[in-house]
């Protein structure tokens, strides 16, 4: 193909390997029925014919000739499996889930896959071939895998018919609407990957849906806005989507706007208690479900950003919700509502609480509250949102961001899967102490994780080859939050770029520097962020400095610098359950990766090392530089090594990487230095002598 394999590479095996493959995986025993089960073919034979040499032999019954075989399917439908695994043991599984086993049965040794649903099948082959493309032996295996989140989904910030991806670094939407209901062999490539990491939802288009008020800043979605993709026609297109999707166990949602009863549906009014609007959404709604059987839902973005929503109304967010969310009652699907809102607060970290908090528990039970990682927005680090330990009664989602837009965007190979673990671990103390972000999420069915989207048609999928990495890490992170970020990187390496030691070394090694480079370079290091040039470019640029910008975001004085954002200050700390309110409060205790975000100090305020806070944002930045040209060094150590055409891609993109991260770093120290008039101990930040 034109376009990258990704992790699917499936190069063939080490020959020592290879007989202990062959004799599992040559002979096949499939059941048949779903489109799934199409799916399971198709990848045992592109996989197993590039890894192995040859596709297995797929028979209609047991094979009685050979000592082993594979055989995939439910637990009833067939011998050796119903004869080997006690059905209701897999029954009692969630959805999606898989069991792997090695079996014994009338004298022949099986590999069997079985799971309660179909898409666990998908799921359980994609698992057995990372095995074999793994190098990992398969003679014995006894895996039984359960999601940890029931819904994983992909949020596309693409926007339909013009192809435009809101934050997207890689090249034009895949998502051709023009073109549909014709599908594209893209699209089975993307479902591929995607359920090969367990993803099992994707929201095809932006939740810039409507012509917004900041027309510069989402210009791209005026054309064509998104209550268009809910007409007739347009659903069709929708089902043809889904028939490839759903294939590999993946739903389609959509996003939609608030103001559709009156866009579409010629009311004169979307206020959610108005019974015409109620019934509009019942028959939309309905309607959606008789071309699309196993719709996903509806993602919303809502009084924010210039998006309409409940507050045009005089409704809360709850009131606003509820109508979508009584709409799905009867259908399988169920509403995701950003809690991305901003209130009249100064203080922009305290506002998606204030607007949501005091609602815990008004939510109709179709309704799940997605909330950003963060308090501000998908900074290059960020506290946890308090939110996820702020409404027990509630459904919540997270949502992270795998498109880079504030950490290097396609250039910048900035590792997100530590940042992702660091918020899932965060023990939010919502029931007591050990009630990390990834435990409030698993608790309950209509919860999980949404990840904005990071792909485009770019050959590379994702902009810069070494960020297929933060596709693949969110995938299985939602499956398995408990999962290493370390084994994740290995994983990845190895199916990306092959099993020899040096480039699994190198590759994983930039990997693991990439993120504390970009906070270094980007912020200093000690708490600062939102520094990035906005200017007025139909899309906001995001990605030049320019620390002048948002003074309020950083409180820089001649005096000091950061924001008091403690219970005495702007208050955000206080919404954080105890021991952290304390924890955030007192200078002493609040971690240095933090400490400008809940507090205002001195220039010169001394930290524990003993060096300065200006001295410390200096030598941050610097160190930052330091490891991207050191990142650099170690991709061009791979040269002739690497093939070619990735090789080139990467380098050429480190040099740009490199020339950024030294305009950051100077562009910071010079405003710091402004600021405080403290030059530099080392003297690499130009005085103004
Ligand atoms: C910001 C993006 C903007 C999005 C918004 C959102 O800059 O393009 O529309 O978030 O999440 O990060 O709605």
């Amino acid at each position: 193909t034109t376009y990258d394999d990704c992790w699917l590479q499936y190069e063939p095996v080490d020959d020592a390997d290879l007989a202990a493959y062959r004799e599992r995986l040559s002979h096949a025993y499939v059941s048949e029925g779903a489109p799934e089960l199409g799916a399971v073919r198709a990848e045992l034979q592109l996989g197993l014919e590039g890894m192995l040499g040859d596709e297995p032999h797929f028979w209609q019954h047991p094979p009685r000739s050979v000592e082993n075989f594979l055989v995939i399917g439910h637990p009833e439908e067939m011998r050796p499996i119903h004869q080997t695994i006690d059905p209701d043991e897999v029954w009692a599984l969630e959805d999606d889930s898989y069991v792997i086993r090695t079996v014994e049965w009338e004298g022949q040794e099986c590999t069997v896959i079985t799971a309660p649903n179909d898409a666990g099948l998908v799921y359980g082959t994609f698992d057995l071939l990372r095995r074999v493309a793994l190098g990992e032996p398969i003679d014995d295996l006894d895996i039984v895998s359960e999601p940890a989140n029931n819904s994983r989904i992909i949020n596309h910030w693409d926007n339909p018919f013009r192809r435009s991806v809101e934050r997207g670094y890689a090249g034009q939407s895949i998502f051709d609407w023009e073109r549909l209901p014709d599908t594209r062999q893209r699209y089975f490539d993307y479902a591929r990957l995607l359920s090969s990491v367990g993803i099992n939802g994707v929201v095809p288009n932006n939740v810039n849906t409507g012509i917004p008020d900041r027309p510069t800043a989402n210009d791209a979605v005026a054309e064509r806005a998104g209550w268009q993709l809910l007409e007739r026609e347009n659903l069709e297109k929708l089902e043809s989507l889904a028939s490839v999707f759903r294939r590999y166990g993946i739903q389609i949602y959509l996003s939609v706007n608030y103001a559709a009863p009156i866009r579409l549906g010629d009311l004169e009014t979307a206020d959610p208690h108005d019974p015409e609007v109620q019934q509009w959404w019942q028959d939309k709604v309905d309607e959606i479900y008789e071309i699309i059987p196993d719709f996903g839902g509806f993602l919303v973005k809502a009084d924010s950003e210039g998006q309409p929503g409940p507050y045009d109304y005089d409704r809360s967010h709850a009131e606003g919700a509820n109508v979508l969310g009584e709409a799905f009652e009867g259908h399988s699907g169920r509403v995701w509502w950003r809690a991305f809102v901003y209130s009249e607060h100064d203080d922009r970290a305290v506002q998606a609480y204030e607007a949501f908090e005091h609602i815990d528990g008004e939510f109709h039970e179709k309704v799940t509250v997605q909330i950003k990682n963060g308090p501000i927005d998908f900074q290059q680090r960020e506290p946890v949102s308090t939110l996820f330990g702020a409404m027990p009664e509630t459904d919540l989602g997270c949502e992270l961001q795998i498109t880079g837009e504030y950490t290097g965007q396609g250039v910048h190979p900035t590792y997100h899967v530590p940042m992702w673990k660091e918020a899932l671990e965060f023990d939010t103390y919502a029931d007591g102490e050990g009630t990390p972000v990834k435990d409030v999420l698993a608790e309950r069915d209509g919860q999980g994780i949404a990840g904005v989207g990071i792909v485009g048609e770019d050959p590379s999928w994702t902009g810069n080859y070494l960020l297929q990495s933060n596709l693949y890490g969110f995938g299985r992170l939602c499956w398995n939050p408990d999962l290493e970020t370390e084994d994740i990187t290995d994983e990845w390496v190895r199916q990306t770029f092959g099993h020899d030691d040096g480039v699994v070394d190198a590759v994983s090694e930039i990997l693991h520097d990439s993120w504390q480079a970009c906070i270094d370079y980007h912020t200093g290091g000690i708490g600062l962020m939102h520094m990035m040039y906005n200017g007025e470019e139909a899309l906001e640029n995001h990605y030049d400095p320019a620390p002048w910008e948002w003074p309020e975001y950083i409180g820089a004085t001649e005096d000091g610098i950061g924001v008091d954002r403690t219970s005495e200050g702007s208050g955000y700390a206080a919404q954080y359950r105890d021991p952290i309110t304390e924890r955030y409060d007192d200078v002493e205790s609040c971690p240095k990766e933090l400490l400008l975000f809940f507090h205002h100090l001195e220039w010169d305020h001394e930290l524990e090392d003993g060096r300065t806070v200006v001295q410390t944002l200096y030598d941050n930045c610097h160190a930052g530089v330091n490891a991207v040209r050191e990142m650099r060094a170690t991709w061009e150590s791979l040269e002739g090594i690497v093939d070619d055409r990735r090789y080139r891609h990467v380098a050429q993109r480190f040099d740009e990487h490199v020339f950024q991260a030294e305009r950051w770093c100077e562009t910071l120290c010079v405003y710091f230095y402004e600021k405080s008039e403290i030059p530099d101990a080392h003297g690499r930040v130009p005085t103004s002598e």
